[in-house]
């Protein structure tokens, strides 16, 4: 029998402001960090709801990845690790947006909708980065599952990655692995250090002052020197995503402050919570060159593929995109790779939704997050095969690898560090620099605009968001403009994430792209 008095009482400490309206999207809910007091102890009860319906532990991360130091926000992490099921996001709306005196009403409500059995006891696991408001909200979601009478654990500094992880090994009996970060960094140094026997060049890498730093300082003494680094932007003085971390050296194309870039050599990115990652390098002359989402989807995929031949396995391999794929990337893989290649939404589980459906899937998004997934039947038949003893060496070793592959790989969600070693191990083992990676195909010139609009809803997509619907016109609009342009694609959408509609453009020089970018603002504003 459960007492709702302690949700009463408890909810007062975290009042919320009258009138105040948010919406759980894409990235869960997002605002200035002074807003989210209630929303947190309220996901705090929506997470004690959600791990009695699943009988299973739940994760809530308290982050804003790569937004400003005084934003906050928070996702929910379901039981194999992916993002929370979208029926629960309408609850996460409801229950963050009822007024103080209907929170109870909202809260029966879903428990009875859910036919939820509220005699168990249950178990939330949660997570925070290195914000400063992120401490007392992640107090606030400790309150609410506490208010309920169930279980936490406080696992503290972690990168999201990290918490997805956690709480799959924690739901899977310890089959993904174990469920603390020492067998997190002991699962994936493992397998690094099986299939990387040869030492890199030092990477550079920028932890844009987040969390990803501080937990490549904790990783470093399990990777027994196989991962030459040096950390820049470690938090120790910058300011959280300022000037740095992937979502800058992406959307700005050119490198972070902070770090000291030398001619030829390798650096990359994470963002704030970890959870994306770029490379990139100057050439002799100084400029800037950008390896995204979508280098690294081919870089993997090419290894996968070379792998699956090799070791003589018939799997299906897919890369799954999103509108702000670079066309380049999509025709060298439909062409060259000769790979299926899908196109989706923008958002994160859109792609894991469509990777799972291949018997390996690798996905990303052109800012850099993305992962691999593997079907438990692809699992089985790479163990299988790198178990078998009657196999040519040549057969056994691409088994093996493939193997380390999927440990080495955190499935549940893009990881900056896991993406990261993965590379690595990549380039060590194909004797890559990043100069070669970069010209396995060369990316149209490219830019993305994000533009305030009065309402941004008044712009529909259809197409995986490749066209507008509405307003009337508008599509014609953006048919007219890149018709005049070579090797030209354009569109525009509402953000999922941010108050703005987002305008991407591509075309055969910068030129073009320039051109068509003005265009578009000035039909859009
Ligand atoms: P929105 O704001 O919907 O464009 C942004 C990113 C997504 C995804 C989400 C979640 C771009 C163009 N969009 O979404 O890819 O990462 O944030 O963080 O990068
Ligand atoms: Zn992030």
């Amino acid at each position: 029998m459960v007492h709702f008095e302690g949700v009463s009482l408890k909810s007062l400490l975290h009042p919320k402001p009258a009138g105040l309206v948010l919406q759980y999207g894409t990235a869960g809910f997002r605002t200035t960090a002074r807003h989210l007091d209630h929303v947190m102890f309220r996901m705090g009860l929506l997470a004690a709801l959600r791990a009695k319906k699943t009988m299973s532990t739940i994760g809530v991360m308290v982050t804003a990845s790569h937004n400003p130091e005084e934003d906050n926000g928070v996702k929910l992490i379901d039981p194999m690790g992916e993002m929370v099921a979208v029926a629960w996001e309408s609850y996460a709306t409801q229950l963050t947006n009822a007024e103080q005196d209907a929170l109870l009403t909202t809260l029966k409500d879903i428990i009875k909708q859910e036919a939820i059995s509220m005699d168990k006891k249950a178990m939330v696991f949660v997570g925070r980065d290195t914000r400063l408001s992120s401490e007392d909200l992640s107090q606030a979601v400790l309150d609410g599952v506490s208010s309920l009478g169930d279980h936490s654990h406080d696992f503290g500094l972690v990168t999201t990655p990290q918490l997805h992880y956690l709480v799959r090994c924690q739901n899977t009996n310890g089959s993904y692995g174990n469920a603390s970060l020492e067998g997190y960094y002991q699962k994936l140094s493992q397998a690094f250090v099986q299939i990387t026997s040869k030492v890199n060049s030092p990477l550079r890498i920028d932890g844009a002052n987040g969390i990803g730093a501080l937990k490549m300082r904790e990783m470093e003494p399990f990777l027994q020197q196989r991962l030459s680094f040096n950390l820049y932007n470690d938090g120790t003085s910058g300011r959280l995503n300022h000037l740095c971390g992937a979502d800058y050296v992406k959307v700005q194309q050119r490198s972070p402050q902070g770090v000291e870039m030398v001619a030829g050599e390798r650096c990359c990115s994470f963002d704030g919570d970890a959870d994306r990652i770029v490379y990139y390098y100057h050439n002799p002359q100084g400029h800037f060159h950008l390896l995204d989402g979508d280098k690294i989807a081919t870089l993997i995929s090419t290894f996968i593929k070379e792998l699956l031949t090799q070791a003589g396995l018939n799997l299906q391999l897919a890369v799954v995109q999103t509108a702000y794929a670079n066309g380049s990337s999509t025709h060298f893989l439909q062409n060259n790779m000769k790979v299926i290649v899908e196109c989706v939404k923008t958002g994160v589980k859109h792609l894991h939704h469509a990777a799972q459906k291949f018997d390996i899937g690798v996905y990303f998004e052109a800012n850099g997050h993305g992962t691999v997934v593997f079907s438990d039947s692809a699992e089985e038949q790479i163990k299988g095969l790198a178990a078998d003893p009657s196999l040519t060496e040549d057969r056994k070793s691409a088994a093996q690898m493939l193997e380390d592959t999927v440990n080495l790989v955190n499935q549940t969600v893009g990881d900056a560090i896991s993406d990261m070693l993965l590379i690595e191990a990549v380039l060590a083992v194909r004797g890559l620099s990043v100069q070669q990676w970069d010209k396995i195909y060369t990316d149209l010139p490219n830019r993305q605009l994000k533009v305030k609009v009065a309402d941004r809803r008044a712009i529909d997509t259809t197409d995986a968001e490749r066209r507008a619907t509405s307003p009337a016109g508008l599509q014609e609009a953006i048919d007219g403009i890149v018709g005049k342009y070579s090797l030209s694609r354009s569109f525009v959408r509402p953000s999922g994430t941010e108050d703005v509609v987002r305008v991407y453009a591509e075309a055969d020089t910068q030129a073009s792209v320039h051109r068509i970018k003005h265009t578009m603002f000035y039909w859009v504003t």
